[in-house]
């Protein structure tokens, strides 16, 4: 039977709408319906060498422009997204699935933040100056490298992609940006405010598609010399690969299995709010969330008890209501992936001690939608699977612990690094656990608190390299010496 036709996310090239060479779109599925409500542009490789044509033609303008000049484009570009704030949020509500309270008050404020905060910046950038002895004076010029690739994912769309393309394009390098197939809405948003600000044209591409076609052929260019990827730790592995041998400079920032330590001296009241947050905050999927909580036994019992009550008040509804605090899970893939773990952590002798099945529909628009309650886990042993792998959805769990030594092993005890949080009174111990957890961010009774200034990155298979502030600016340019001698 024809349907409608859906609406169509072309992709951006050289500042204009232009749809993907071979003709071909892919349905975008609606997670809170599990129905197509839009198509988003199948592109290749084809694509990726239009985009870097214009990319490479916009370059010694854009990167010669004076900083202010780029600056006060950048600046409108956030002030334009702020006006458009409600329809961007309703956007993304949309596009994945999150309610759209968090998507007005967290990811497109946090996208305007962005890029004021590199717009303003490179305003403010300082060179250093050695002098060696009375033989030479030595400065640093830091240039901006070229075009740089940047690639993101579905979880947080135009927050994670803008983190990329502010300072790729602050700095004076051009950019190809690729969305994730499953969220490209946003992207497609924002190209026509970069028109609308005066953006000049090629300084932003945006090539829609999936990562084995478009990503990888902009991991692959060899004109792209600057990879920023934000996904999962398999295809960061890809990326990696297919850079090395290009000799090309890569930020990856990939997965986490987060602890999250609750010492019995903690202030429970902030210990459990804040750990319901980053337990199921965006429905756990976020590469920060706390997913593996661990309580000292004093406090154990109680603050399970109180964890469970707090977490089950949360409201499950349509993302699009009001008063909803837990949308829909991003697609039928990442929804069936959390139903395995839920099922893996009974066989591996865990007890559900809240949610674990699927719920009933919110409403009779979401009758077909993807979605997964708030669960929690406990009695499960440290080192299984269930507490080693990242499931990246609504499901913790809770461990008991005695001493401070065996709880830094526990966290430690994970190939992942991304981040953590301590929740203690004790300022010595806060100090001492947070210098001994091998995580790239240690949060002491908060989560997700960002200042844009911090670096911000992953060890081990968490991820290479920082992004934010100073780590950021550097990344997308290269440091050249200039020696002169006397
Ligand atoms: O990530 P992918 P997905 C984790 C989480 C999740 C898993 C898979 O565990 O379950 O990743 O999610 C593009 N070359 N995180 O499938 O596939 C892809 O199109 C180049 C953690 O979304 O890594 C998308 O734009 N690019 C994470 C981007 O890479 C490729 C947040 C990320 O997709 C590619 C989200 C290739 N060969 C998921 N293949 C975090 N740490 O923030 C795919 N892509």
């Amino acid at each position: 039977m024809a349907r409608t036709a859906l609406p169509r996310i072309q992709n951006f090239i050289d500042g204009q709408f232009v749809e993907p060479i071979s003709g071909r779109y892919l349905d975008n599925i609606e997670p809170a319906t599990g129905k197509p409500y839009s198509q988003v542009a199948d592109s290749d490789a084809h694509d990726v060498d239009l985009a870097v044509v214009a990319a490479e033609k916009a370059l010694a303008d854009w990167a010669k422009k004076p900083a202010a000049e780029r600056s006060k484009i950048i600046l409108r570009i956030a002030d334009l997204i702020e006006r458009d704030l409600e329809k961007f949020a309703r956007a993304e509500s949309i596009d994945t699935g999150k309610p759209i309270s968090l998507a007005r008050s967290l990811d497109i404020p946090r996208a305007v933040a962005n890029f004021r905060f590199f717009a303003t910046a490179i305003l403010h950038t300082e060179s250093e100056a050695h002098i060696t002895d009375n033989v030479a004076f030595n400065y640093t010029l830091r240039q901006p490298r070229g075009i740089a690739g940047l690639i993101s994912p579905w979880n947080l769309p135009l927050y994670l992609l803008s983190w990329k393309i502010a300072p790729a394009i602050a700095v004076g390098n051009t950019a190809i940006a690729k969305p994730s197939e499953l969220t490209p809405m946003t992207a497609f948003m924002l190209c026509e405010i970069a028109r609308e600000a005066g953006l000049p044209n090629g300084v932003l591409n945006v090539v829609q598609g999936t990562g084995p076609k478009v990503g990888a052929a902009i991991t692959a260019h060899p004109k792209v010399n600057t990879i920023s990827f934000t996904g999962g730790t398999v295809t960061g592995r890809k990326v990696a690969e297919t850079c090395a041998p290009l000799f090309k400079k890569v930020s990856l920032e990939l997965g986490g299995k987060n602890p999250n330590i609750i010492f019995a001296d903690a202030d429970l009241d902030a210990a459990i709010t804040g750990s319901v947050r980053s337990s199921f905050a965006n429905q756990g999927q976020v590469c920060l969330c706390g997913s593996r909580l661990f309580v000292e036994r004093p406090a154990y019992k109680e603050f399970v008890e109180r964890f469970i009550d707090e977490t089950s008040q949360l409201k499950m509804g349509d993302p699009l209501e009001e008063k909803t605090e837990q949308g829909a899970i991003v697609n039928k893939t990442q929804l069936e992936k959390v139903k395995f773990y839920v099922e893996l952590a009974k066989k591996e002798g865990g007890k559900t001690t809240l949610g674990g099945v699927e719920p009933q529909p919110p409403n009779e628009r979401c009758r077909d939608g993807y979605f997964f309650p708030p669960t929690i886990i406990t009695g499960l042993p440290v080192s299984c699977r269930t507490n080693r792998e990242e499931i990246f959805g609504p499901v913790v769990t809770i461990t008991p612990f005695d001493r401070e030594e065996e709880v830094i092993n526990y966290a430690n005890d994970c190939d992942y690094g991304l981040a953590s949080s301590v929740w203690t009174q004790n300022l010595s111990r806060a100090h001492r656990v947070a210098e001994r957890i091998n995580t790239g961010t240690v949060w002491v009774n908060c989560w997700l608190l960002r200042d844009l200034r911090v670096p911000f990155g992953g060890m081990k298979q968490s991820g290479v390299g920082r992004e934010g502030g100073e780590e950021a600016l550097r990344f997308f340019t290269e440091p050249k010496n200039v020696c002169i001698a006397k």
